[in-house]
């Protein structure tokens, strides 16, 4: 099984690599955002526990994030391995991840972290709030908002994982197409080794 986290702040473009990565090697995409936004549109009462927090930019309570990719790992126990998008975003979301993986025999093997400039990511962001009908993405008060979240909760997640050296900084500024390429090298070197 490969297992690996792609990483980086609100912005990074997270959502967009992911979904070529799944797609060229067969990994099963586990994107936190889409999980939560997915039950805000079907007004579960998740959904609407987290819409508070997620229309303020602050990262949703770690209990509902943990039972939401655990109930994900066991409903996909054939995958042949999982990318993380937008998880862990905490270390307590980190350990928690390490420990479910570990039950299944299985663990991370990459973490690819995403650099982008915090000028970068607000352009990027107001730009598909545009378009997007996402709420969290329209004010820049709540964008800058979703950028101090990451640093004071999400990026000691890099150190977790530095701990262990499976950390790969990438940049993240520059074509979409030359970042996957980027990507795809640090993965393929891990799956040959
Ligand atoms: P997410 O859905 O994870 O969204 P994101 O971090 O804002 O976006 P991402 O990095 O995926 O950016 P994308 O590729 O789309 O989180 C939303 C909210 O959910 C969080 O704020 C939080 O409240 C909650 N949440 C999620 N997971 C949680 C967790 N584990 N714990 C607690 N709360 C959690 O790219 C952005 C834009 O840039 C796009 O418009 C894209 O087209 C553009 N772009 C991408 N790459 C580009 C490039 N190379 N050049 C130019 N533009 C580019």
């Amino acid at each position: 099984m490969f297992n690996l986290i792609l990483f980086g702040p609100p912005g990074s473009g997270k959502g967009t690599q992911s979904e070529r990565l799944v797609d060229k090697y067969r990994l099963k995409h586990l994107s936190t955002g889409e999980l939560l936004r997915s039950e805000i549109s079907q007004l579960t009462a998740l959904g609407l526990e987290a819409k508070n927090f997620m229309d303020k930019g602050q990262l949703v309570p770690d209990h509902v994030v943990i039972g939401m990719i655990s109930t994900a790992l066991d409903a996909n126990r054939e995958s042949s391995g999982f990318l993380f998008d937008g998880f862990p975003r905490t270390e307590v979301q980190a350990e928690a991840l390490d420990k479910l993986l570990q039950e299944k025999n299985t663990s991370i093997r990459v973490v690819l972290a995403l650099k982008v400039s915090e000028e970068e990511l607000i352009k990027r962001l107001l730009n598909r709030g545009l378009t997007s009908g996402r709420v969290d993405d329209v004010t820049e008060t709540v964008i800058r908002e979703r950028i101090a979240e990451y640093h004071r909760k999400t990026s000691p997640v890099a150190d977790y994982y530095d701990r262990s050296g499976k950390v790969v900084y990438v940049e993240g500024e520059g074509s979409v197409d030359h970042i996957f390429d980027q990507l795809c090298e640090e993965i393929d070197k891990r799956i040959a080794e």
